[in-house]
């Protein structure tokens, strides 16, 4: 496979002005009339008069330009790409293409799910559809008129607005629809099939009324409201924050089975992964709730960053979604907790992405090549992408960040643009230099900031001393230091916070500081420091960077009830949780546990002062996923045991707090989607997954209550988990077959079903086989492979890493069966076997042979081929 490079970017040859498709559904197939305004584009510098098309499995039925049908020696099919060596400067070019979407299992372009034809477009699908120009920078108005079957397709969708529509022979119909946006392909969409409407509306800031519609199959029409009442606030968000209202007069969103993401951003027409915006409260939990008020979000956030301002090329990938999963995550903590919500950004930044920017795939935030795009999508263009969005809104203010996104989103209207554009429009509106910080785009690999400090009792001067380097990840060496905004506080013996004024600084003395890193060393000096303060670093998670401070455990017990920063409340009791369960990986079975973890967990219990929705998050413990992230050279199974040997102490030592905590939060109130309902739920259900974890008789007698009694999905399944995670193997197999039996209809919650057995620690790789021998397994189904195989390698990770290398093994073989049909999953579920240069000799070498075998494999895809070759290399 080749690689593209970002130093290769040349503007379009040509241009297209318009679009005009027809497209013609059947069973046995779909042809595609496409007819494009094409003209040289003035500012190419190529004048050869050659026009190029992509395209991919595409059958070429017909070619005509300016309305004369092409001779074969007037153009040449390559099968990827489609060549007219001499145009003239301005024509017209008809495309008929065949395309069988009932056989496309990769999930681009055109394909069928569950008996509707839908598309996914975004990167490189549309050039599965017909023979265009893909790329983003080239954008068009989209005139679509689709013809099915009435019967079969009485729902028939596309971007804008429907302008026409009527009967056709043989029982068949059509509608027309428009777009007046002019629009790259990507954002391109197309649905047809029988699906119920649910309608709604919202009145823009400006009084303009605009149609809401959501299309779900007819089984699902009662798990919309949700996801339309989440749609309606982020409308109202994004113009009170972002000052940006809706376009068209129509937004839809559609739900579909089978799909390779979350959702996607069609003009007008979002389409998303049922799991990603169905729910009730009888089938979904909390967590999914949250979920999709968090997407529904997010894709309606991209038609202004991402559609109205799109991006040039796929490097600028980030430009868009960096930027939207700013937005989202600002959005949801609107609607929730701040804190949590950004709890919740940190630990999944902090355990996949630190791990992504550590291993062999590690890109910038604006990748410089890449073989197939694909494999970009990843926690580095998103979560880190906003990470960097969200230091320059740190840098800059509430008040000149949106002064810059105006600027950014009037100056750009209409184009596709990079993520320097970006950059550029922030620092003209805040008159701020940011050239250092663009770095953050340039440079891969999560810095560690160093910290040491001293205390000068005689000058009543507190010292700290900060070193930052860059580490060296693939075919980057020898970085520069990156513009760091670093907020920190200091906390008197008493617990309050000190005014900090730093010697030779004129600004006025206040409780929190961004200290602004540009350089590889800085020393900062606080003056009138009365006794050594203990320091609260990196608060609120300033910046996505390792910090390296000599904690100890009186500093984090200190920091865990004492910061006034609840962020940083929570990550010392996360410090303090990894130093003890770390300090028993190499101990002896009766090496003694923390006597203070105890006692902190047992405040956290039993203090109802505390900020509850915080409180259910301190009480988690570490991940096994983030321990491992942390450790240098991780012993997946001693990691494991030290981590339930402490799971276990604390369990049996808080027993009675545990119970009272269950009972506390156990009130038979109605179901709310509050944050402190949701924290109640959360603490209830994690009392209950301790006292399980300790087979605790009492704890098995809730869990059974529970299970029976529960009106939502959150406690049902938390006490489903309870129990499939507990040494009671009846009434595990019980529950699970009770559950099944009754949702055995929803796909959702089978999905749900199957990740709880597939997660479990307490599960074996072979009852995972078995998972897949169900009759509600499907290979076709991305949501099922990931909730069975995904969920196995990413979070049962004792299993996975088992000392005999099954699981290993057992990944690569699901690899290389699921790359002949849908090679993006395939390339998503090879990831944990890329780390394995990390990993302690033995498993390492296991976990390398397991990916040769998925490199031998013959005819792999691009997806997979990139990724196998680049952490082999
Ligand atoms: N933009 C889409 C992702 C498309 C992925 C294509 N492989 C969803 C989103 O980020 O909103
Ligand atoms: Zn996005």
């Amino acid at each position: 496979p080749q690689t593209v490079y970002l130093s290769e970017y040349r503007v379009p040859a040509y241009l297209v002005d318009h679009v005009d498709l027809r497209f013609e559904l059947f069973e046995e197939g779909a042809r595609v009339h496409s007819t494009l305004a094409v003209r040289r584009n003035p500012e190419s510098e190529d004048t050869s008069g050659r026009l190029e098309l992509d395209g991919d499995s595409l059958v070429l039925e017909g070619l005509q330009l300016d309305g004369r049908d092409l001779e074969p020696g007037q153009y040449e099919n390559q099968g990827d790409r489609l060549v007219i060596p001499e145009v003239p400067e301005q024509f017209g070019l008809t495309v008929v293409t065949w395309i069988e979407p009932q056989n496309n299992t990769r999930l681009e372009g055109l394909y069928k799910s569950s008996g509707m034809f839908c598309t996914q477009c975004e990167a490189e699908g549309f050039r599965c559809i017909t023979f265009f120009p893909d790329r983003p920078d080239v954008m068009a108005r989209f005139r679509t008129r689709i013809e099915a079957d009435r019967a079969g397709y009485p729902v028939l969708l596309s971007n804008g607005n429907d302008v026409e529509r009527g009967d056709l022979e043989g029982g068949r119909h059509f509608v027309t629809w428009e777009d007046p946006f002019p629009k790259p392909c990507y954002l391109f969409a197309l649905v047809a099939g029988d699906l119920v409407e649910k309608r709604d509306s919202f009145r823009t800031c400006t009084g303009r009324e605009i149609d809401l519609r959501m299309y779900v199959e007819p089984r699902n029409a009662d798990k919309c409201d949700h996801a339309m009442d989440s749609l309606k606030r982020s409308m109202r968000w994004d113009e009170d924050i972002y000052g940006r209202e809706y376009d068209l007069d129509i937004f839809m969103i559609v739900a579909v089975d089978d799909f390779n993401m979350g959702a996607m951003e069609n003009k007008g027409l979002n389409i998303f992964n049922s799991s990603c915006v169905l729910a009730s409260q009888d089938t979904a939990t909390d967590a999914t709730f949250q979920r999709i008020e968090a997407i529904v979000a997010h894709e309606y956030f991209h038609n202004w960053s991402g559609n109205r301002v799109t991006c040039r090329d796929w490097f600028q990938l980030s430009l868009k979604e960096g930027f939207t999963v700013f937005r989202d995550s600002r959005f949801s903590a609107d609607m929730g907790s701040t804190t949590v919500k950004r709890i919740e950004d940190v630990t999944l930044l902090r355990t996949a992405q630190f791990a992504e920017d550590g291993g062999p795939m590690a890109h910038p935030v604006r990748p410089s090549s890449y073989m197939e795009i694909s494999n970009f999508y990843t926690l580095t263009i998103y979560e880190k992408g906003a990470e960097v969005v969200r230091m320059i809104h740190t840098l800059l203010g509430p008040d000149l960040f949106r002064k810059g996104s105006d600027l950014y989103f009037e100056r750009h209207d209409g184009q596709a643009v990079t993520t320097d554009d970006f950059v550029k429009a922030m620092e003209d509106a805040s008159g701020r230099d940011l050239t250092r910080f663009r770095r953050w785009y340039e440079q891969a690999g999560t810095p560690v900031v160093t910290v040491r400090d001293e205390y000068d009792e005689a000058r009543q001067v507190y010292r700290l001393d900060i070193h930052q380097t860059v580490p060296d990840t693939p075919g980057q060496t020898g970085k520069q230091p990156q513009h760091i905004p670093f907020a920190l506080g200091l906390l008197g013996a008493d617990g309050q916070p000190l005014a900090l004024k730093l010697v030779g600084d004129d600004a006025p003395p206040a409780e929190q500081r961004v200290l602004e890193l540009t350089e590889a060393s800085h020393s900062f000096e606080f003056e009138g420091v009365a006794a050594r303060p203990v320091p609260s670093l990196l608060r609120d998670f300033s910046a996505p960077v390792r910090v390296d401070y000599p904690w100890t455990r009186e500093q984090l017990l200190f920091l865990m009830s004492h910061d006034p920063d609840g962020f940083n409340r929570w990550d010392a009791g996360q410090r303090l949780a990894v130093d003890v369960i770390e300090s028993l990986v190499d101990a002896g079975e009766d090496a003694e546990i923390e006597p203070r973890l105890v006692s902190a967990y047992r405040h956290l219990l039993t203090d109802e002062g505390l900020d509850q929705a915080l409180v259910a998050k301190m009480l988690q413990l570490p991940s096994e996923a983030y321990l491992i992230e942390l450790a240098a050279a991780p012993r997946v199974q001693q990691i494991y045991r030290a981590r339930t040997r402490v799971m276990n102490h604390l369990a049996a030592a808080l027993r009675e707090e545990l119970l009272a905590c269950y009972h506390r939060n156990n009130g038979g109130a109605e179901y709310r989607l509050t944050s402190d309902d949701i924290a109640r739920r959360t603490l209830r259900n994690t009392a209950l997954g301790w006292l399980l974890e300790i087979g605790d008789a009492e704890g098995r007698v809730l869990a059974l209550r529970q299970f029976r009694e529960a009106d939502n999905m959150t406690d049902r399944l938390g006490a489903l988990r309870a129990l499939v995670n507990s040494d009671y193997h009846e009434d595990r197999e019980q529950v699970l077959d009770a559950f099944y039996q009754r949702w055995q209809d929803d796909p959702q919650v089978v999905e749900l079903w199957f990740s709880v057995q597939s997660g479990s620690t307490r599960g074996s790789l072979e009852q995972v086989r078995a998972l897949m021998e169900h009759a509600a397994f499907d290979w076709k189904n991305p949501n099922k492979v990931r909730s069975v195989i995904g969920v196995f390698a990413g979070q049962n990770l004792a299993a996975f890493h088992a000392e005999d290398g099954s699981g290993y093994r057992f990944l690569a073989e699901q690899v290389r069966h699921l790359d002949a049909s849908n090679p993006q999953i395939a390339a998503r579920l090879v990831t944990p076997l890329t780390r394995w240069r990390k990993f302690a000799s033995v498993h390492g070498e296991q976990m390398k042979a397991a990916l040769e075998t998925i490199r031998d494999r013959e005819g792999l895809s691009k997806d997979v081929y990139e990724v196998v070759h680049k952490s082999l290399a």
